[in-house]
């Protein structure tokens, strides 16, 4: 899969009703065929006609256009931020993976939260806390673990390195769940990649894919 410019749309790396019955396979190819093609529609179509900026990551677009004045940069960073974010959100799940952490990265959380049902209910509440769209992350920063809640396809890369993350923005759930928020992110704990989550906490990638 491309790193920079034309970034495409690869597939899923499971099955469109592959995390089934948390997660229903229409709510799925919409979010994967639709909602993150456009984002990265708008930012192939944003860099056309800026080779200067067609060989950075989207880690780089994030950071550098967000901070470069002129016409359309902020358009960059969102639709940036909007790719990075899904690939991250689909890549950390998984269909029948482990129900819990294990390793440096379970010793971590125990050392931060206390226990992983602390740490859930920390991250449930914190999924809950954002007002309108966005995303709660679980960020390795500079103090150690963190909860992060970023609005609308912003990223907490400047904070630390991204984890895990969840996407609360309601077309991730209102199919199935409707308004209620809460029994999604109930089922979404069943279905974390709890693999790929030790994997880049032990790495030095900032991205898991
Ligand atoms: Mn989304």
């Amino acid at each position: 899969m491309n790193n920079h410019y034309p970034f495409e749309n690869a597939p899923l790396p499971y099955a469109y009703d592959a995390l089934e019955p948390y997660i229903d396979e229409k709510t799925m190819q919409l979010h994967h065929d639709r909602h993150l093609k456009a984002y990265i529609d708008n930012l192939n179509g944003l860099l056309k006609t800026r080779p200067q900026l067609q060989a950075l990551t989207l880690e780089q677009l994030i950071c550098t256009a967000g901070q470069t004045p002129g016409k359309d940069c902020v358009a960059i960073a969102r639709n940036a931020g909007g790719v990075y974010n899904h690939r991250f959100f689909f890549h950390g799940m998984c269909p029948d993976g482990k129900k819990a952490p294990e390793g440096a990265l379970a010793a971590a959380i125990g050392r931060r939260f206390g226990s992983l049902n602390a740490f859930r209910e920390k991250f449930t509440e914190a999924a809950l806390s954002v007002f309108g769209s966005g995303y709660a992350w679980l960020v390795n920063g500079k103090r150690g673990l963190c909860l992060v809640t970023t609005a609308n396809q912003e990223t907490p890369t400047g904070i630390g390195k991204p984890l895990l993350n969840l996407d609360v923005w309601e077309h991730a759930y209102y199919l199935k769940h409707y308004n209620k928020r809460a029994d999604y992110i109930n089922g979404w704990w069943n279905v974390v990649n709890w693999e790929l989550a030790e994997q880049t906490y032990g790495c030095g990638r900032t991205s898991p894919w």
